[in-house]
């Protein structure tokens, strides 16, 4: 029997014309995020690259402190929860003890970028041969949306409530810049999911940094740009916009990694989009 929510099923849509089916790699629970929030599409991604790959049942999450908490019971994977900014850590120890496995971390910027910015460079500077995707929401959603490493210049949270000064608290930290600096990284790239053009980049940027696990290249990182509009105060369609007015300007979408040896993966994605 398809499972038709009330909205749908009150519609008089019949089960046998959906096509937006639910990844083997999610699992069939309710979600926890806001309304909104990007973190959960982000989830979808993820869980669309391992079913495309084929390797969910060699692959394993490795959850953060922060909304994502739960990150483990969402993902139909084997999962871990790290301590707070620890997942690269645990990741290095799962992937090291188990290389055949598909070690990826989901990470906010309060756990990445903040307690955990030691494991994270010395991570990508061992080349662990991990997944990072950085959820990037310029805040510290899950305690009340205090200032984060990424908070922009003069951003009010809660925590910084006449905005950012960055005379005493520096500027916002670009992650993936800093990364890709460090020789033991294969890929890194920064992507947003603030449209459906974007979202479509940042999946394919997804693809790309699983397959790089997968040739054994080195670390490979994807930052996504995500909108919290519980903590921003906006409407979800609102912290859209204001990702990208707001966010895009200060980090760039693009790539600031790529090795000679991962060209050839997004060469062959981008042949087979053209039909050649
Ligand atoms: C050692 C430790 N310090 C602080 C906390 C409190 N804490 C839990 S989540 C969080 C912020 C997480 O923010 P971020 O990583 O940006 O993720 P988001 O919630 O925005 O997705 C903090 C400070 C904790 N759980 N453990
Ligand atoms: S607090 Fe922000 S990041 Fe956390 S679930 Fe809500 S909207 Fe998403």
């Amino acid at each position: 029997m398809t499972f038709l929510p009330d909205g749908i099923a009150a519609s008089g849509i019949d089960g046998a014309d959906l096509v937006y089916e639910r990844p083997a790699a999610l699992s069939d629970v309710p979600t926890h995020y806001c309304p909104g929030c990007t973190h959960g599409l982000i989830h979808r991604l993820i869980a669309e690259v391992i079913d495309e790959l084929q390797i969910r049942e060699r692959t394993l999450c490795v959850a953060p402190v922060g909304c994502a908490v739960f990150a483990y019971t969402y993902f139909n994977v084997d999962g871990c929860e790290a301590a707070h900014g620890r997942a690269p850590a645990m990741a290095t120890g799962l992937k090291r003890i188990q290389p055949d496995k598909i070690v990826f971390t989901y990470q906010g910027d309060g756990d990445l970028a903040a307690i955990g910015t030691n494991e994270i460079i010395h991570a990508a500077n061992r080349g662990e041969k991990l997944t990072v995707i950085f959820v990037n929401n310029a805040n510290y959603g899950m305690t009340g949306g205090q200032m984060a490493p990424t908070t922009l210049a003069g951003m009010v949270t809660t925590s910084s409530p006449y905005g950012r000064d960055v005379s005493s608290v520096g500027q916002p930290m670009r992650v993936a810049e800093l990364i890709a600096a460090l020789p033991g990284t294969a890929y890194v790239v920064r992507r947003s999911v603030h449209n459906v053009a974007n979202i479509r980049k940042t999946k394919a940027a997804i693809k790309t940094a699983f397959q790089v696990q997968m040739e054994g290249l080195g670390l490979s990182l994807v930052e996504v740009l995500s909108s919290c509009p519980t903590n921003w105060r906006l409407k979800p369609a609102d912290a859209l916009r204001w990702i990208e007015d707001e966010m895009v300007p200060v980090f760039p979408i693009g790539d600031y990694r790529v090795a000679d040896q991962v060209v050839p993966l997004t060469r062959r994605r981008s042949s087979r989009r053209n039909g050649k």
